[in-house]
């Protein structure tokens, strides 16, 4: 049972998931919400903002030579994002399964780009791509009084481990 708990421990990470402004005028917040809780992950840190342009270009600094930062940028800052971190075994993998290739054109049915949008500048959602980009997007975003531990009473049925 011990081994059990310690390898369930070990396996749990953190990612940083965003609903862009498009998600968020659209009204699809408590869609794409649902779909990470049914799922079974955890959500540890939520809150609203609308990103200062400098602060867009920190979040996808990797980015900054191709032709559509700019545009990205002043996209991600034109109004309010929900900002999202959720734990689970595998939840970055996951995540990004969850949420679908990056052309909502290439997405698979049933993630949450081919379901809800049709272009790859309006995808409506961003999610953490490695363990890496999840732990430097989670520092970006949140300071660490802002996430909460908790234990969810429905822990032990999604994962058999008590
Ligand atoms: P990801 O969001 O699936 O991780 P990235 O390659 O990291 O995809 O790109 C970040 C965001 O930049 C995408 O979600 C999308 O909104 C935007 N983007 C990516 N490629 C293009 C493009 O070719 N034209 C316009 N926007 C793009
Ligand atoms: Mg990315």
């Amino acid at each position: 049972m011990l081994q059990e708990q310690e390898a369930h421990a070990a396996q749990m990470e953190r990612t940083f998931i965003a609903i862009k402004p498009d998600g968020v005028q659209r009204g699809l917040i408590s869609e794409i919400v649902s779909r990470f809780e049914r799922k079974g992950f955890k959500l540890v840190g939520i809150k609203i903002i609308v990103p200062p342009k400098d602060f867009a270009q920190r979040h996808y600094h990797d980015l900054k030579d191709r032709p559509f930062f700019n545009g990205l940028c002043n996209f991600l800052s034109s109004g309010p994002v929900l900002a999202m971190v959720w734990e689970g075994e595998g939840v970055i993998r996951y995540g990004r399964k969850l949420i679908g290739a990056t052309d909502p054109q290439n997405s698979e049915p049933g993630t949450i780009r081919a379901d809800l949008a049709v272009v790859v500048g309006r995808n409506i959602i961003h999610g953490s791509d490695g363990p890496e980009t999840a732990k430097d997007e989670i520092k970006l975003w949140f300071k660490p009084e802002e996430l909460v531990n908790y234990t969810s009473n429905a822990e032990k049925w999604i994962y058999g481990v008590n």
